[in-house]
């Protein structure tokens, strides 16, 4: 498969097909700055990204599952059709289901993988609609942009979420801080749902924490000042953003996560319909996208 794969996509040295953990067949973005990217066919989940001096940008857990139909602990899980619990499995089928190469290559935008889901007979089985749902992966020297497309191709209208569900590693959580949400409204899910009003212009962390802010500004930061650096968030058609830190107690209770590990990221999420799901009505499509961007890089 790896082989086909590379054959028919690769490009040596820039666009690489190669086994992953447990040999899950993975995609290595390589640029001509030194940058790097990875991601698994599976879920279309990014489990790495590099500045172009090597340092790692994500975090994963080092008790994250690779396997078939479990989760990855970390980096950036596609969240779809649905957001957290539900009907479906939690946050949806997207994340566990084995994604298809359509396009790669480099261009003077960057370094591109565009990889794509359609129903199957087992997303049918649980979502009974036809749809198509798309995950362009863009690196550039010290970005790293996720465009992602949803086609309603289904005679009925249906409703969805779609949420880049980014683990950003961090030196300490203590000294973390988001900008941006300011004046926002947000849904405490730690307060049975309570909506209240965003005050803080920079937010810090010294407990779990899990909100959903609603119709963001497109254009937040993260800063991890024990790394010394600022990422910048810049999105667009993806209105909604969850903070989500488990702290101690939730961190102990999870078999893919360790006791400590919530010390070294926060879960900065991007996406449409994190509340309310979103109708798309048949022959339409959605897009959204985020651009991850490495503020300061050091010279
Ligand atoms: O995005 C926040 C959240 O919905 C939290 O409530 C927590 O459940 C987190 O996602 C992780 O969910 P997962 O299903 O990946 O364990």
């Amino acid at each position: 498969m790896l082989d086909a794969l590379q054959g028919e996509f690769g490009v040596p040295g820039v666009v690489e097909f190669v086994p992953g953990r447990n040999g899950m067949p993975t995609v290595r973005l390589r640029h001509p700055s030194g940058a790097g990217a990875e991601a698994y066919l599976h879920g279309a989940h990014v489990t790495s990204w590099t500045t172009p001096a090597g340092e790692e940008l994500l975090f994963v857990s080092r008790q994250s599952h690779f396997a078939a139909g479990r989760p990855i602990r970390g980096g950036i899980p596609v969240i779809f059709p649905q957001f957290g619990p539900g009907a479906l499995p939690q946050h949806g089928f997207a994340r566990i289901s084995e994604w298809h190469v359509r396009r790669a290559g480099q261009t003077d935008a960057g370094v591109s993988v565009t990889l794509g889901l359609a129903q199957t007979p087992e997303t049918l089985a649980l979502w009974p609609y036809h749809f198509d749902l798309e995950l362009q992966i863009l690196l550039r020297e010290n970005a790293l942009a996720l465009t992602a497309r949803v086609v309603n191709h289904d005679p009925r209208p249906f409703d969805f979420a779609q949420v880049l569900h980014t683990y950003f590693r961090v030196a300490d959580i203590e000294q973390a801080a988001v900008l941006g949400l300011q004046g926002t409204t947000y849904i405490d899910s730690l307060r049975d749902d309570a909506r209240e009003t965003e005050t803080r212009a920079e937010i810090r962390f010294a407990g779990e924490v899990d909100r959903i802010y609603l119709n963001v500004p497109d254009c937040l930061r993260l800063r991890d000042e024990g790394n010394g650096r600022t990422l910048t968030l810049q999105k667009q058609g993806m209105p909604d953003v969850t903070l989500w830190n488990p702290w101690v107690d939730k961190a102990q209770r999870m078999a893919d996560f360790g006791d400590d590990e919530y010390r070294e990221m926060i879960c900065v999420e991007t996406g449409v319909a994190m509340a309310t799901p979103l109708s798309l009505a048949p022959g339409q499509q959605w897009q959204g996208e985020t651009i991850f961007q490495v503020e300061n890089a050091p010279a």
